[in-house]
C-alpha cells in the first residue's frame, strides 16, 4: 500500500469550499485519474479553512505529470480583491518508498468581474441599480429576498451570467438607472429557450443589436452594454428610445403584434434568423437597416408603439 495525506488550509474570509466528506468541490486529478488504482478521500471543514486529502493505491505508478486533486475555490458573495495564500502540508518524509514534498501556493482574485453560474434547470436572474449606486443580483424575478451578489457599481467593470441547459431568463431592471458597469453584461444563456428582459422607467435609450448568429448579439445601453449568446426571445419596455439595428445587408423584418400594445420585430438578416424582440411602452422605436444613406426618421410611439423605418436605400 502507498499513500500520503495533504492539507490545504486557506482564508474563509475570501474562498470557500464545500463542505464533508467527499465534497463536491474536490476531485481527483488528471495525474491520478489516468494512472488508474488510485483512491482519494476528501473532507472539507468549510468554517475553519481546512481540506484534508487521503491518497492510497496498491499499484505503484511509473510517474507522470499531471494534478493529484483539483480543488473549486469559490468566493464568497462580495469578496474582495487581492492574493490569497493557500498552507500545503502533510505528513514529513515519504511512506513506502514515495518521495514527496509540499509548497504553498495563492490565489490572486479579481473581484471586479463577478460571475454568476446557473444550473442544468431554469434559472432566472434579476439585476438592477440602487438608488446608492449599487448593483444588486438577485435570483428570482423581482428584487424580494435577499440579493445573491451586490456590490458598488463603479467597483466592479463587468458581470457575467452563465445559466447553462435550461429555461433561463435575465431581468435588467433600469428604474434607477443603468446597472451595466463599464464592460457591460455578458450573458451567456447555454442551451433551451432562454430569454432576455429589459426594463426601464421611461428614461434609457437603448439599442437593440442582434449579431450573424441566430440568439446572440448586443443591448447597448448608454455607452455599455448587454453582450449575450444563446437568448431566444428578447423583450424591452419602459425606453424612451429603442433602436433595432440588424447585422446584414439584406434584412427580411416582419413587424407584428403579439398581443394590445405590444409589437414584435423578427426576421432574418442576410439569411440568418435573429431573436424576435418585444417591445412595449417606449416612447419611439427605430428600425435601422445598414447600410443606410440617410438617418432614421422618428416616430412618436405611445401605444401601441409603430416602427418607422427610413425611407431610402442605397
Ligand atoms: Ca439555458
Ligand atoms: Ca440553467
Amino acid at each position: 500500500m502507498i499513500g500520503f495525506n495533504t492539507n490545504v488550509e486557506y482564508n474563509t474570509a475570501m474562498l470557500d469550499v464545500a463542505s464533508g466528506f467527499g465534497s463536491s468541490d474536490i476531485t481527483m486529478g488528471s495525474l491520478f485519474a489516468s494512472a488508474g488504482g488510485w483512491t482519494m478521500l476528501s473532507y472539507v471543514d468549510d468554517a475553519t479553512g481546512h481540506i484534508g486529502l487521503s491518497f492510497f493505491t496498491t499499484t505503484p505508478m511509473t510517474g507522470g505529470t499531471g494534478s493529484i486533486a483539483d480543488v473549486r475555490f469559490h468566493l464568497p458573495l462580495n469578496g474582495s480583491s487581492g492574493s490569497v495564500g493557500l498552507d500545503v502540508n502533510g505528513a514529513a518524509g515519504s511512506e513506502t518508498g514515495l518521495v514527496y514534498t509540499y509548497s504553498d501556493g495563492s490565489i490572486d482574485i479579481d473581484a471586479s468581474t463577478p460571475s454568476i453560474v446557473g444550473t442544468d434547470g431554469n434559472d432566472s436572474y434579476y439585476i438592477r441599480r440602487t438608488a446608492y449606486d449599487m448593483v444588486e443580483v438577485y435570483a428570482g424575478t423581482s428584487a424580494s429576498g435577499t440579493p445573491i451578489y451586490s456590490a458598488l457599481l463603479a467597483s466592479i467593470s463587468s458581470v457575467s451570467f452563465d445559466t447553462g441547459a435550461g429555461d433561463d431568463q435575465l431581468i435588467v431592471d433600469l428604474a434607477n438607472g443603468t446597472p451595466l458597469p463599464s464592460a457591460g453584461i455578458s450573458y451567456s444563456a447555454g442551451i433551451d429557450n432562454d430569454s432576455l428582459t429589459l426594463t426601464g422607467n421611461g428614461s434609457s435609450n437603448a439599442a437593440y443589436m442582434p449579431g450573424a448568429s441566430s440568439g446572440s448579439g448586443n443591448f447597448a445601453i448608454g455607452a455599455s452594454a448587454i453582450a449575450f449568446a444563446g437568448v431566444e426571445p428578447v423583450s424591452a419596455s419602459g425606453l424612451s428610445s429603442l433602436v433595432v439595428v440588424t447585422p446584414g445587408a439584406s434584412d427580411v423584418i416582419q413587424l407584428t403584434t403579439p398581443q394590445a400594445g405590444k409589437g414584435r420585430v423578427s426576421g432574418t438578416s442576410d439569411g440568418a434568423a435573429f431573436s424576435p424582440l418585444t417591445f412595449f411602452a417606449c416612447g419611439e422605436v427605430l428600425l435601422d437597416t445598414p447600410p443606410m444613406t440617410e438617418q432614421p426618421a422618428t416616430t412618436p410611439s405611445p401605444s401601441p408603439p409603430e416602427i418607422s423605418r427610413p425611407s431610402s436605400t442605397p
